[in-house]
């Protein structure tokens, strides 16, 4: 059986949230501890798909960085480094470009969500966010990708790019990158409307739980979170319809690793005054020892500097040549 080689990113455009952690982090730490080869981006020139402010851009990635190491990724296992450290994303991404559609850029999510009625005026690289992503995965030809659900639609993009290029060409060299969506909270809900995705860039703090939050920021955000007045169902088919209530229910459980029937059977028929002090308890439980590793690591920004300029080498590695061989491929001039 081939290695598998995992590859995700993160964007360094504010504190990470609950959303990320159980979506995609954590994940990415059981899928380390399995001994695969992991590729872990902060993936920088996405976010510069928005504006973003020169003189924090930088920190931001440090941060980003710390969080990883602090849930759990070890840099001597898996490798970390800045997107815009290493030049093949930028370069794959653009002769990938020539083989992906507009039509299909249009259709995505993400870009519909972020751009709104704006499409005029919205940057190009909002636009191409997707290539770039495809880029991502397929400058080291990674063969699984632990994203939230929000991502699943740009990953299916990402496999059709590979398998036009393999077609276009008669080759058999990108792989059909897997999406690994995992766990119970693929789609962490806004804690003010369980409707919304949780997201970095929701107005509302009171909305998400940071993993930057302190135990009485998380205690009272929980406490103002969205349910309604029925008691907790015992069952998960009546958690259908009442979407504020699923979230909760969805976030204990990922949290601590039981499905949302187990959790229903320890709770279903208690109020939410009983539930929501036990979530915030064993939410604390969990983020308290990652806030507390990250302000560490933050002290000493060296040190992640190393961590970074480490991984983009060895990242660069494994990039330049892919990114060579499908230079090679599309027929360009060498030396
Ligand atoms: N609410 C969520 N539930 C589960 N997974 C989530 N992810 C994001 N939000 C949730 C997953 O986290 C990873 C990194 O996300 P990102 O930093 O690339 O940005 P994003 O997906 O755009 O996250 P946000 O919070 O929504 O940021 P903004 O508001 O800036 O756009 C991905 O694997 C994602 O699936």
């Amino acid at each position: 059986m081939t290695k598998k080689r995992i590859f995700s990113g993160m964007q360094p455009t504010n504190n990470l949230h609950l959303g990320n952690y159980l979506g995609a982090l954590k994940n990415w730490v059981d899928l380390q501890k399995q001994g695969d080869e992991c590729i872990f981006c902060v993936v920088d020139l996405h976010a510069v798909t928005v504006p973003q402010e020169p003189d924090k851009l930088a920190q931001a990635t440090r941060e980003i960085a710390a969080a990883y190491i602090a849930a759990g990724i070890d840099p001597e296992k898996a490798i970390i480094f800045p997107q815009s450290a290493v030049a093949a994303h930028s370069q794959l991404m653009w002769l990938l470009a020539t083989m992906s559609q507009m039509g299909k850029l249009e259709r995505m999510t993400q870009f519909k969500d972020k751009a709104g009625k704006n499409t005029e005026r919205v940057g190009l690289g909002l636009f191409a966010y997707p290539v770039l992503m495809a880029a991502d995965i397929l400058a080291y030809k990674a063969t699984h990708v632990p994203v939230g659900e929000d991502q699943k639609q740009h990953l299916e993009l990402a496999r059709e790019i590979a398998s036009t290029f393999n077609t276009r060409y008669k080759v058999e060299h990108f792989p059909q990158p897997e999406p690994q969506i995992l766990g119970e909270a693929t789609r962490v809900m806004s804690l003010k409307d369980g409707t919304k995705k949780m997201s970095k860039s929701d107005e509302s703090d009171l909305s998400r739980i940071n993993l930057t939050d302190d135990a009485e920021k998380i205690a009272a955000k929980i406490k103002r979170a969205q349910t309604d007045s029925a008691p907790l169902p015992i069952s998960v088919e009546e958690l259908k319809d009442r979407a504020g209530a699923d979230n909760l229910v969805t976030i204990y459980a990922s949290l601590m690793g039981r499905s949302k029937s187990d959790v229903l059977k320890e709770f279903g028929g208690q109020p939410w005054s009983v539930f929501k002090p036990e979530l915030a308890e064993i939410a604390v439980r969990h983020l308290s020892p990652i806030t507390e590793r990250m302000s560490d690591l933050l002290a000493h920004p060296d040190k992640i500097d190393r961590i970074l300029k480490d991984g983009a080498e060895q990242a660069d590695i494994i990039a330049r040549p892919i990114l060579r061989e499908t230079m090679d491929i599309m027929g360009f001039w060498r030396a």
